[in-house]
């Protein structure tokens, strides 16, 4: 039976999942995980992100990446699997964030010797030592000069799928361009994490998918082509060093001789790459319009498949590319899981004591609030971060760690809006998925049924199933996404956690006076 290997780096750690599957018969037969900070502290990262005085700058190392994927494949390769098998890989990255080669960079990847590592032989063909990632702020007069330059903010949403958003690709390489032109001069192609490990597997320039390549305020989403106006805007001789967009499900090499040689692997089917929210679309199941995830991992995103790209008026929101080759609804938050973990580190408190605090607390936490800006926030846009709090003690652990999920939630739902869902049922992802305290408050905030997945890393599955959607495709055969999912994930029953009816009325009538303290923050700034 063939195997399909799923990767996915994420901000903090790489995943790996292999899939068996053919017809009916299908399960994942691998799975291990290597976590940046942990198993490479060599890089210095916290929480994978290179430590910097400056709170609005992070970056990372894409030989971080590059060495933590060859440990995985080695680890793959010495899994116990019958890797004759391996019909395909695919993988999906963080999204946004860059890596910059100069014109060596494809020779050293044809040519690398087996036996030496392989970010020895990227390192020399790096024109920029750090990658800058998505939960970096830094850009803001690079995203008003882009946003002048093409014609306006509603415009460039129109044909991007988002306004200029600080940690999107376009705005972070017209700021290395400005701040260090001769590094720019030097480079001869500009990666996205995913294309850039996907160029690592093959041994080649991998291209760019439109799902991914939506998050970087350059290409014309309607087109799936980029979009000049911002190509120009954005830095000169841009269009001659991005990679061309093909397809989520394009075949785009073979595993390279590089890896063959060094891990026994086979010439596997390598698919392109994508970010990890469109494939996590996948993992999640949402091939369909009208159900939507809630992903709560370093980011907590919400997102949903979308028919036609219903660009949001408001300018929260993003519609990317979906590997189905439609699109998706997204909204991002950067106060996920390291606001959870500083409230929780703040009170030296065990994940266990955290969910206990939620469940002896009442919903409405009667009428104490915090606005959650631990770290610089997405959504809405806060530059200088800061928690505001409101009635809150805050030494009062129970009382703190209700207001922040009551909080994460409260802006979830509504800075969700625009994506026109009338929320019924939601798909919880990521590791604080398997929290059902936090659920809890998610389904009567929401007012919505929730279920887990079986299957943590739905981003990491979504790339396994891809591979096999990929192959499959390769061959001529014409596969439904509803087969590709089927069998990994239908939300599991005797997950599902129900609404309270009064805990929701309690919400709805809190919700306004949420979101008019966001406004007084904000306007205050
Ligand atoms: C998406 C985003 C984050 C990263 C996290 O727009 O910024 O969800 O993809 O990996």
């Amino acid at each position: 039976m063939p195997l399909y290997l799923g990767l996915d780096s994420s901000t903090q750690s790489l995943t790996a999942i292999v899939l068996e599957l053919e017809d009916d018969r299908r399960k994942i037969v691998f799975q291990s995980s290597l976590s940046f900070d942990k198993d490479f502290p060599q890089y210095g990262t916290r929480h994978g992100v290179l430590p910097d005085a400056d709170p609005a700058i992070a970056c990372s190392s894409p030989l971080l990446w590059t060495e933590a994927l060859d440990v995985m494949l080695a680890r793959v390769a010495h899994g116990g699997l019958n890797l004759s098998r391996l019909a395909a890989i695919s993988g999906c990255a963080q999204q946004h964030g860059s890596v910059y080669l100069a014109a060596g960079a494809e020779a050293a990847l044809a040519g690398a010797a087996p036996d030496r590592p392989l970010h020895e032989h990227v390192a020399p063909a790096l024109s920029r030592r750090v990658a800058p990632i998505w939960l970096d702020s830094s850009t803001s007069a690079e995203c008003a000069e882009i946003t002048d330059a093409v014609g306006g903010a509603e415009l460039l949403a129109r044909k991007t799928g988002s306004r200029a958003f600080e940690r999107f690709t376009g705005p972070q390489i017209r700021k290395f361009f400005k701040q260090e032109p001769t590094a720019y001069a030097a480079t001869d192609r500009i990666h996205l994490v995913s294309s850039f490990l996907a160029s690592l597997l093959i041994g080649r320039h991998a291209p760019i998918d439109p799902g991914d390549g939506s998050g970087m305020n350059l290409m014309d989403l309607g087109a799936s082509e980029w979009w000049t106006p911002s190509l120009e805007a954005t830095a000169p001789g841009l269009s001659a060093r991005l990679p061309p967009i093909r397809p989520s499900r394009s075949v785009i090499g073979t595993l390279s001789p590089y890896w063959q040689r060094r891990h026994g692997l086979p010439a596997a089917r390598i698919v392109s790459w994508s970010g990890d929210n469109p494939s996590s679309l996948i993992g999640t199941g949402l091939v369909r319009e009208g159900m939507v995830a809630i992903s709560m991992g370093t980011s907590d995103t919400i997102f949903g498949l979308m028919r036609e790209p219903r660009v949001d008026a408001t300018g929260t929101g993003h519609v990317f590319g979906s590997p189905t080759g439609e699109y998706m609804g997204l909204t991002v938050f950067s106060n996920g899981s390291l606001a959870r973990e500083r409230v929780r580190d703040g009170f030296a408190l065990s994940w266990a004591e955290f969910s206990r605090a939620l469940e002896t607390t009442p919903p409405g936490n009667d009428g104490r609030m915090l606005l959650p800006w631990f770290e610089p926030e997405i959504t809405p846009t806060v530059i200088d971060p800061g928690v505001r709090r409101f009635g809150l003690d805050p030494s009062d652990a129970p009382a703190n760690i209700r207001a922040l999920v009551e909080a994460q939630q409260m802006a979830l739902a509504r800075h969700s809006r625009w994506m026109g869902v009338d929320v019924k049922t939601i798909h919880a992802t990521g590791g604080a998925a398997a929290n059902r305290a936090i659920l809890r408050v998610m389904a009567d905030v929401f007012g919505a049924d929730v279920f887990q997945c079986e299957v943590g890393n739905t981003a990491c599955l979504g790339a396994a199933l891809r591979a096999f959607h990929g192959d499959r495709t390769a061959d001529g055969e014409s596969v439904s996404w509803d087969d590709v999912v089927r069998g990994f994930v239908e939300p599991v029953a005797s997950t599902r956690i129900e609404p309270d009816p009064r805990s929701h009325a309690i919400y709805r009538e809190l919700m306004p006076i949420y979101a008019a303290r966001e406004a007084e923050a904000l306007a205050r700034m």
